[in-house]
């Protein structure tokens, strides 16, 4: 289904790793000169589908760093947790961490019994009607990268070669990128030393047993193929459009031999990317019968703010010059890998900062004008969070908790949402309901006011889930819902 595009004219980390002052002043001034030409690349890409052909719109977190080094490689979570969740700020998609070295804890051995535990937490997701995506995770390629455990995730120890090269001890976890057994442990992987073909198997193997596993779970929309892909001492475009994109080929061909349905979402490589420089990554063929199923997945995390500001002042300037470079780099990387939908499958910030929740706030907005997915870094308790250590609500709640179309059957372009208005442009098909969620004091009820709707009509409210149903007209290009008039 062609999705909606509209040209809306002009306008609508932590580096320390590498040398700061070249890159800051690279992607800053980028960015800074990006933002004065006013770009005008404001288009919607498609929206992710479920399998009723309903275009998606996904909000949620990724969940959640405690699954990182949890011995049972499981984040902490409750079905309570996700009751509160959805109240709070009705989340319909959550970025589930799993890890390779859980999957595959000896070589070839795949343990079903984490498997079993994955599932049931998907179940506890799915019961409340929620999208799942399992992100294989990683950070500093894996758990045995320092023997302390202190940092690192992902690989299991049998595939973690750093072949005696040293690793020092950091403050930033960052750092750990750049230490000479971390690289070697990524090009053993990757097979630059020509050393570990089996390594890339292996990692394959893993993703076909996950794919066997969730093939027939329909809360399983996709499958996040590597959490931040870094290439060792092969950056940029020699990796990217290299060992990367054919990992990706040969990930995507091993899942279609047992699932043909769930999305594939390929990130590009994290160093760079996320602070807005363009990706080098290949177009993934996918061997599906239909259309393909593969989705773009950056991250965004623009560097000044990880330089210690808030977003205030000359900082917000550059921040904002920042995600509009980003976000011209993702939609040409959308166009260039067929037209695909895009999911930002992670951004955050601790949010005592001053400015944070209007950075939020800008976020949501890019992603709502054009069609994004988004997960927020992270779900944990804390200061970037939405919950403290005691279970209760933050600021980031608040931010959060956003009216947006769920659900459209047909395809849903730009999103706009404000306190109590929420305009999205449509093309219906199908069955012709869009399903909206509605925060608290947008929602109709006793003394408040009556919620009304243009390009449609109300066929349904749960007052419970604060999902409303609106029987769009087939010629709407365009559902506005207010309350009060
Ligand atoms: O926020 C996470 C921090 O507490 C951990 O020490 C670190 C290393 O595992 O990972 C951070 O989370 C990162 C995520 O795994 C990947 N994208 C960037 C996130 C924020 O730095």
């Amino acid at each position: 289904m062609a999705h909606l595009r509209r040209d809306r004219g002009p306008g609508s980390r932590r580096l320390r790793w590498w040398s700061i002052g070249l890159v800051l002043a690279l992607v800053v001034a980028g960015g800074a000169l990006a933002g004065a030409r006013s770009l005008s690349t404001t288009e919607d890409v498609p929206a992710l589908t479920d399998e009723e052909g309903r275009s998606l719109t996904l909000r949620g977190f990724s969940t959640a760093g405690s699954a990182k080094q949890a011995p049972d490689g499981l984040p902490d979570l409750r079905p309570a947790d996700i009751e509160a969740e959805y109240a709070d700020m009705g989340t319909n998609f959550v970025r589930f961490l799993i890890s390779w070295r859980a999957v595959e804890p000896e070589p070839g051995h795949y343990d079903q019994a984490y498997l079993d535990g994955v599932a049931e937490r998907v179940d506890w997701y799915a019961e409340r009607g929620y999208h799942v995506m399992l992100d294989m995770h990683q950070d500093l390629y894996g758990t045995e990268i320092v023997p302390s455990h202190a940092v690192g995730n992902g690989a299991p120890g049998w595939a973690t070669h750093s072949d005696g090269l040293p690793i020092g001890e950091h403050e930033m976890w960052e750092l750990y990128y750049l230490d000479p057994g971390v690289i070697r442990a990524f090009d053993n992987f990757w097979n630059t030393t020509g050393e570990h073909p089996e390594l890339r198997t292996h990692y394959v193997g893993a993703w076909e047993a996950v794919a066997e596993r969730f093939a027939d779970e329909p809360a399983v929309i996709a499958y996040d193929l590597m959490n931040e892909p870094y290439g060792g001492s092969l950056q940029g475009p020699a990796f990217e459009a290299g060992p990367l994109t054919s990992l990706y080929q040969s990930a995507a061909d091993a899942i279609r031999t047992v699932d043909d349905s769930t999305w594939l979402c390929l990130e590009p490589q994290a160093m760079g990317v996320n602070w807005a420089t363009p990706t080098g990554l290949g177009p993934v063929d996918d061997p599906r019968d239909g259309p393909a199923r593969i989705a773009y997945c950056p991250h965004l995390y623009p560097l000044p703010m990880d330089l210690g500001s808030g977003y205030t002042g000359t900082t917000k300037t550059l921040v904002d010059g920042t995600v509009q470079t980003w976000l011209t780099n993702t939609l040409r990387t959308s166009e260039r890998l067929g037209d695909v939908p895009v999911v930002l499958g992670e951004f955050g910030l601790d949010t005592t900062k001053p400015g944070a929740l209007e950075y939020v706030d800008a976020v949501y907005d890019v992603a709502d004008d054009h069609g994004f997915g988004v997960a927020y870094w992270s779900r944990d308790p804390g200061s970037w969070g939405p919950y403290d250590a005691e279970g209760e609500p933050r600021n980031l709640v608040a931010a959060l908790d956003r009216p947006y179309p769920r659900s459209v059957a047909g395809a849903v372009g730009a999103i706009d949402a404000d306190e109590h208005e929420l305009t999205f442009d449509v093309s219906p098909s199908g069955g012709l309901t869009a399903e909206v969620y509605l925060p608290d004091d947008f929602s109709p009820g006793p003394g408040r006011p009556e919620v009304t709707v243009d390009g449609g009509e109300v066929s349904g409210w749960d007052g419970t889930r604060r999902v409303l149903e609106v029987m769009m007209d087939p010629e709407a290009s365009e559902i506005s819902i207010r309350a009060g008039s």
